[in-house]
C-alpha cells in the first residue's frame, strides 16, 4: 500500500519590494505572439515568442524609488543561431540571449545596472535581424525580474519573506479544498507540501512533497 498524505502545509513568501518579477507574455508590440508549447518547465500563463520580423515589444513600469536597477531575464534558445535580443529601459541598452550551451534550455542573464530616475519607465524588448532569414529562430522570453538588490539570484529564496505557513490536517482521502488568508499588497509565491508524518519524502530527500510555486500579485486598494 502506498503512503497517503494526512496533512497539507500551505506556504506563502512576499517578495522583498525591491524586487520586482514581470512576465514576459504580458509585454506587447507588433510580431510577438504568447506561446505555451515547445518549452516547458515555463513561468506564468506562457512567455513571448517573435515570429521573425518583429519590432520592439513594451510595458511600462512603476518605480518607487530612482536608482541603479538590474535587470534579469529568463529566455529558451532552443538551436544556436547569431541573433542577439535587446533590451532598454530609458534609452539605455544592453544584449542579451546568445547563450546556447548545447541543447536547449531556460537561461537566465543578469543585464545592467540601468538608471532609472523617472517614476515610470518603458522597457522594451526587441530582435532585430540583418542576416539569412533560415538562420533565424524565435526565441521564448518568460520571465524578466527587476531588482535594486545587486546580491539577488532567480530562483533563490534570499527576497522571499514567508508569512504564512498553515497545516492543514486532512480526516480522510480529500481531492480538493480550501485555505483563506489575509495577504497585504506585494508579490507572491506560494507553494503546498503534502505529508504524512515522515513517510512521504520528496526526490530530493526533503520531508513531504513541494508543488510547484504558484506566484500571484494582490493589489493594494486604489487611491
Ligand atoms: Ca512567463
Amino acid at each position: 500500500m502506498g503512503a497517503a498524505p494526512r496533512g497539507v502545509v500551505l506556504t506563502c513568501g512576499r517578495q522583498s519590494p525591491a524586487v520586482l518579477p514581470i512576465q514576459a507574455e504580458s509585454m506587447t508590440g507588433p510580431g510577438w505572439e504568447t506561446l505555451n508549447l515547445f518549452a516547458s518547465d515555463f513561468q506564468g500563463k506562457g512567455f513571448l515568442a517573435d515570429t521573425g520580423g518583429s519590432e520592439a515589444a513594451t510595458l511600462e513600469l512603476s518605480l518607487t524609488s530612482p536608482g541603479p536597477y538590474y535587470i534579469w531575464v529568463r529566455t529558451y534558445r532552443r538551436v544556436e543561431d547569431p541573433y542577439a535580443a535587446l533590451l532598454s529601459v530609458n534609452g539605455q541598452t544592453s544584449t542579451f540571449g546568445v547563450g546556447y550551451e548545447g541543447q536547449p534550455t531556460w537561461i537566465w542573464e543578469r543585464l545592467g545596472p540601468f538608471t532609472i530616475d523617472t517614476p515610470t519607465a518603458v522597457i522594451s524588448i526587441a530582435r532585430p535581424y540583418d542576416g539569412p532569414s533560415d538562420k533565424f529562430m524565435a526565441l521564448f522570453f518568460d520571465t524578466l525580474v527587476v531588482t535594486s538588490l545587486p546580491s539577488f539570484t532567480p530562483g533563490t529564496d534570499e527576497a522571499i519573506e514567508i508569512l504564512l505557513d498553515k497545516t492543514v490536517t486532512l480526516e480522510a482521502a480529500a481531492h480538493d479544498g480550501s485555505v483563506t488568508a489575509q495577504l497585504s499588497p506585494g508579490y507572491y509565491e506560494c507553494w503546498i507540501t503534502l505529508t504524512d508524518g515522515n513517510w512521504l519524502i520528496s526526490p530530493i530527500g526533503e520531508i513531504g512533497v513541494r508543488s510547484a510555486p504558484v506566484q500571484f500579485q494582490v493589489r493594494g486598494e486604489d487611491p
